[in-house]
Formats: structure tokens, sequence, C-alpha cells
């Protein structure tokens, strides 16, 4: 990707006003009604608009008021929110790696926007000393989050599209926000796993390395610390794949001037493509990934990946079928053959000693999770040679028929 523009939220990612809110509320539960205000029921208030907050912890403490006084109580709570921000705000309030990231982006040329809900927004980010090179103004947004509108504010002032911005969020109507926009979206924290973002850090510490790696390709991983990769497909923000086209493929098909005529007539369609975390080549270690094979045929035979033994023959690899279906060809090097079913849910173990290929009988993206023993290396020769026993094809009806491969039988009678 090309990162020309960094949206950032305000509260949870540039800076934790938290204590503040808990402040502001302690001093109205205790001023209005006589009560101690607990970390416990704040705890509730984390991600809800102000006047649902009102009413969730008059509920809590049993407060009996109407409508109007909880109005009231509110707007009394922002302002002592809002002055207590005036007295004690300062540049200590800035989240880890915020500081850094912002210097980063701006070195390396890319803009900055601020996408807040909050009113306070402007006066925040003066206090802390903190620059954007655009701020959009809350006040002229039709819809607030999940709605895509503050994202896409920020998007048309640099006149870019969606996939040359990031998006920056802490909590799940936010993520949500910066996906609807079209933009990836690098969510922080606990609350956004189940939001779909395209990456999800622990803390805003990590910022200014994700942003590096954004901009510069991903670093070596942490292989004796352990890490977390997005592998996801479509993962708008991994590290670049492996592809393989038809014209890679010609000799693997059966059918080779079908592919040849395919290949005349101007087009290399895309066939299957990998994204491999490169684990360090150890016995103890696990190499994994996703594969993501696509739909089609070359004359009548389903489109495939090359296949191969592992070159530590007595190795076996698990692949997890995350999307689409189809089956996994595996054979050894005696006479055994076997097909497993590949489709979401299901786990198919390729047994130590058996070469194994991927085979998309369905007419969307194949999508497996793979991991095999870090050193077992690739021995491609011998299936490249020779192929597999069995051809996968579509029948005329568009059925699927497991047929021996001639020329294998050959080789194999000689
Ligand atoms: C997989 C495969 C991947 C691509 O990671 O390498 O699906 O298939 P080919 O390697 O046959 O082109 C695996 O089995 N690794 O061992
Ligand atoms: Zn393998």
């Amino acid at each position: 990707m090309h990162l020309r523009v960094a949206v950032f939220d305000l509260d949870g990612v540039i800076v934790s006003t938290d204590t503040f809110h808990f402040e502001a509320w302690k001093r109205l539960f205790a001023k209005r009604w006589g009560i101690v205000h607990t970390p416990a029921a704040e705890e509730l208030t984390k991600g809800v608009a102000r006047f649902e907050c009102m009413k969730l912890l008059a509920r809590y403490y049993g407060i009996r008021a109407d409508e109007e006084e909880l109005h009231r109580a509110a707007e009394e709570k922002n302002r002592i929110y809002q002055q207590l921000l005036q007295e004690q705000l300062s540049p200590a309030n800035i989240l880890p790696g915020i500081p850094q990231t912002l210097v980063l982006l701006k070195e390396r040329g890319v803009r900055t926007a601020l996408a807040s809900s909050s009113r306070n927004a402007p006066f925040i980010i003066n206090r802390l000393g903190l620059t954007f090179d655009y701020c959009v103004d809350p006040a002229a947004i039709p819809h607030g989050k999940p709605a895509p509108d503050i994202y896409l504010a920020a998007m048309d002032h640099f006149g870019v599209s969606a996939q040359e911005c990031v998006g920056v969020e802490d909590a799940v109507s936010g993520v949500a926000s910066i996906l609807a926009a079209g933009m990836p979206a690098i969510g922080i924290g606990p609350a956004v796993i189940a939001a779909r973002a395209d990456v999800v850090l622990e803390t805003t510490a990590q910022l200014p390395q994700t942003f590096e790696e954004l901009l510069d390709g991903p670093r070596q991983l942490d292989w004796a610390g352990g890490f977390c990769a997005a592998l996801a497909a479509p993962a708008r923000l991994r590290a670049p794949t492996e592809q393989r086209r038809l014209s890679q493929l010609t000799g693997y098909f059966e059918d080779r001037r079908a592919a040849e005529n395919i290949l005349a007539s101007g087009s290399d369609p895309l066939v299957y493509e990998y994204h491999q975390l490169n684990a360090p080549r150890d016995p103890g270690d696990v190499a994994f990934g996703v594969t993501t094979l696509y739909p089609g045929v070359v004359g009548s035979e389903f489109y495939m990946t090359k296949g191969h033994f592992h070159g530590v023959l007595e190795t076996g690899e698990v692949y997890y079928a995350l999307q689409g279906s189809g089956l996994l060809l595996t054979e050894d090097r005696h006479r055994h053959t076997r097909w497993l079913p590949l489709a979401p849910g299901r786990a198919a173990y390729a047994a130590k000693g058996f070469a194994h290929r991927m085979v998309n009988t369905g007419d969307e993206p194949l999508v497996c999770f793979f991991a095999y023993r870090a050193d077992a290396g690739h021995d491609y020769k011998t299936i490249e040679q020779s192929g597999f026993r069995k051809l996968v094809l579509r029948t005329e009806g568009g059925g699927v028929s497991i047929q021996d491969n001639p020329k294998k039988k050959q080789e194999e009678e000689v």
C-alpha cells in the first residue's frame, strides 16, 4: 500500500481522558446525591455517549430523577469535565508512542488528520501541544460513528483514495466507521478484537513500529518471544504474498494446450497466492501462513497448487479451511493416495511422507491456513516431473471427478 494519510480518533488513541471523566462523575454524584462514584460503575460508561451514561449510572445507583433533571446533571458533568481539562490536562496525558508516531509520519510525508466526535477536540489538541494537518469538525458531520462520514470527510479533504489512508481507533464503533469508509483499520486494545480491524495492537506504544512496517515492509517477527500477525484474506495491511500465475504452471496441468490457449488469448490469470511467515529453520518452530486458491479450470482440470513433498520427507502438515471448498490431494511414494475434503471448519492432515496439493472444486476462492515443521523444506521436482497419481476434473454436468493420471500410470508400470 502507498500510505498518504493517517486518520486518528482522539480519546483512547492520542490521549487518555479517562481520569478526567472519572473525576467529573465523582464530583457530580457527590455534590448532587451524596453518592461515592466507584471505578466499577465507571467501567459501564466506556464507549457510551454522555446522556446514555447518565441514565445508566442513575439506574445503577438507584437514583430517582426525571429526564429533565438527568439532562441537567449530564450538562453539569460536562462542565466539570471541561473545567478539569482546563486546569489539569497536560502533555503527560498523551498516550505512549503517539509523539514518536507523529514525528515519523511527518518525516515520511504522511499527512495526519483527527476524526474525533468530541467538540472538545481542538482544545485538547492545542493543550497537548500536538498538531495535525487537518481536524474534522464534528459539528459538520451528519452521521456519527459507526457511520463512515467522519473518515470520508478526512479523505475528501486531502483528495486521496481510501486505500491510501489508514484509520486508528480504540472502540468497536470507530473501527466500524473506518471500515465503512473503505479504509484499512488499526485497532487498539482488546475491545476491538471482534471488530475485524486489519491490525490489532495491544497498546499505542506499538504504533511507531506498525507505521514503520506499513511504510517499509515487515520487520523480523519475534519468533523467540511470540507475536501476532495479520493473515486474514484479504488482509490489506499484510506483507506481499507469493503469487502463482498460469504462465508459471502450464506444465502442471494435464491439458497443456488448454493452458497455452488461455495465455495466447492475452490473459495470465492468478491461480493462487500464499502468504507465509518465514520461521527460523529450526525443528522446534512452526512455519505457517494462508493460501488462497482461486476458482477456475484449465481444460477440465480444476485450479490447483503445484504440490510438493517436504524436503524432510517424514514431516506432516495441517491445513484448516477458512473459506470455499475443494480438497487436499495427497499421496506417498508407495501406492497410497488420498483426497481430503476442505470446507470451512474442516482440518485436513497431510501425513508425514505424503505429497500434498490443494484443489479448488468450488466457485469461490478456497482459503486455507496451513502449519508445518519449520525446517521441513520443499521438494517440488518429483511432482513437477510426473504429477500426482490422480487428476481432479470438472465433469460436463459441473460435478467433480477424480481420475487416474495417465502419465503417472505409464511411469509406474515401467
Ligand atoms: C503450503 C504451500 C502453499 C503453496 O504452504 O506451499 O499452499 O503451494 P505450493 O508450495 O505447492 O506451490 C505448504 O504446503 N507448505 O509446506
Ligand atoms: Zn507442504
